[in-house]
């Protein structure tokens, strides 16, 4: 709204024009996400000590995670209105990605917050059943996968990183990737999520992978110098991105151990969805996979860990996800945490390698 208001002014005041730029407005999103997180994390986090929304611990995780049943969660709820509110602020509102976006945003965080409220609210902790969770993923996936794939000139070739000249065209069956990586992506955030700081992380670094390449993927003339695919009005993109990172930042701040709050699955669900929707929307899915690697090893770990106890009757981890196996390795919560961080900036670097290495 304000970009509108301040760019039609620049006829008056020629400084305005910079409101034209979408760094300079991106920019803008990260400052203004930094500050309502700085503003709503402390009152949020008194209001849900005095309404008991804590975590809870689960029996089944290490004690050292005892203490931490009282650390207030939900924490989501305040990341997704540090980035909806500056988004609407500083992007153009007429690009029809930015409001897809933000429907993967809101619709994820509904389901996570219904499974939060459920925890809280149920007798053993438990959310809502996995079955209604997975299904309400697919359906919001799909509504997601529609918007993108029936918009005017969606390119439906697939580009794999390394391989310029592999465009395989998926058709239709772009749908049923963007549901996978959609709803994949949300579940392997939501898995990450178990140490302070650690699902945080890889956001932040994903984030700023996606918000350069947002930048270049919209714009003509790098794209074509990059010979990565052109979608117009992706660049628009870059404010959200920017706006997503200021408030991960700004969650950071209280999430660092020892946590002052928790994202809950309000957190995890929508901003899993919202970088697997950017990724697809730019046409960089395996740059999520590269850039997410951590995202990945966790829910490896636990696949392989399920299937190698089903079929051998052996677990290959001390327990699933990963960094459950390092803390029972003995490890502390921070060792492991930073070193899936630097992991995490290293597959960032390698991901922004892919657009000269091809
Ligand atoms: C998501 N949630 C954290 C917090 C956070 C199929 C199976 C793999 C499912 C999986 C599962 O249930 N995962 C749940 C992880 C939980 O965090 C809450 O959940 C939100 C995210 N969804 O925002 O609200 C706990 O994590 C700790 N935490 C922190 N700091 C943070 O910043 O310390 C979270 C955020 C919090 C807090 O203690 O309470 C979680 O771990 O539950 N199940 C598992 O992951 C279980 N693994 C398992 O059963 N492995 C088996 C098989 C199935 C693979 C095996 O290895 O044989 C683990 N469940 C739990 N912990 N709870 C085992 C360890």
């Amino acid at each position: 709204m304000l970009y509108y208001l301040l760019y039609q002014l620049h006829g008056k005041i020629s400084a305005f024009n910079v409101f034209r730029y979408i760094t300079f407005r991106a920019v803008l999103g990260i400052l203004s996400a930094l500050i309502i997180s700085f503003i709503l994390t402390p009152y949020v986090i008194r209001k849900f000590h005095e309404w008991k929304i804590r975590s809870g611990k689960r029996e089944d995780v290490p004690d050292r995670h005892e203490a931490k049943k009282e650390t207030p969660t939900m924490g989501g709820f305040v990341i997704l209105i540090a980035t909806v509110i500056p988004t609407l602020l500083w992007a153009d509102l007429t690009n029809y990605y930015i409001w897809v976006v933000i429907f993967s945003l809101v619709s994820f965080g509904l389901i996570g917050f219904m499974d939060d409220v459920k925890k809280l609210r149920g007798i053993n902790g438990k959310g809502i059943t996995g079955r209604t969770k997975l299904s309400l993923q697919l359906l919001f996936a799909a509504c997601i996968g529609a918007m993108i794939f029936f918009k005017y000139g969606f390119n439906t070739q697939l580009t794999i990183p390394f391989f310029k000249t592999l465009l395989p065209d998926l058709g239709v069956f772009y749908i049923a990737l963007c549901i996978f990586m959609i709803a994949g992506t949300s579940n392997a955030v939501n898995l990450t999520d178990g140490l302070d700081g650690l699902a945080i992380g890889p956001v932040l670094t994903v984030c700023t992978t996606f918000m350069i390449f947002c930048y270049l993927v919209g714009n003509a003339i790098f794209s074509q110098y990059l010979q990565i695919f052109f979608v117009k009005g992706a660049g628009e993109l870059t404010v959200l991105c920017g706006a997503m990172l200021g408030a991960g930042i700004g969650f950071l701040w209280y999430n660092a151990h020892p946590a002052e709050l928790f994202m809950g699955d309000t957190g995890s669900l929508s901003l899993g969805a919202a970088l697997a929707t950017i990724a697809v929307i730019i046409k960089q899915e395996f740059l999520l996979v590269i850039a997410g690697g951590i995202f990945v090893l966790e829910t490896l770990s636990v696949i392989i860990q399920v299937y190698s106890f089903k079929l051998r009757g052996k677990r290959v981890f001390r327990m699933a996800p990963i960094h459950h196996h390092f803390e029972l390795k003995g490890w502390n919560e921070e060792k492991i945490v930073v070193r899936f961080w630097i992991i995490s900036v290293i597959l960032a670097l390698i991901a922004m390698s892919t657009l000269k290495l091809r």
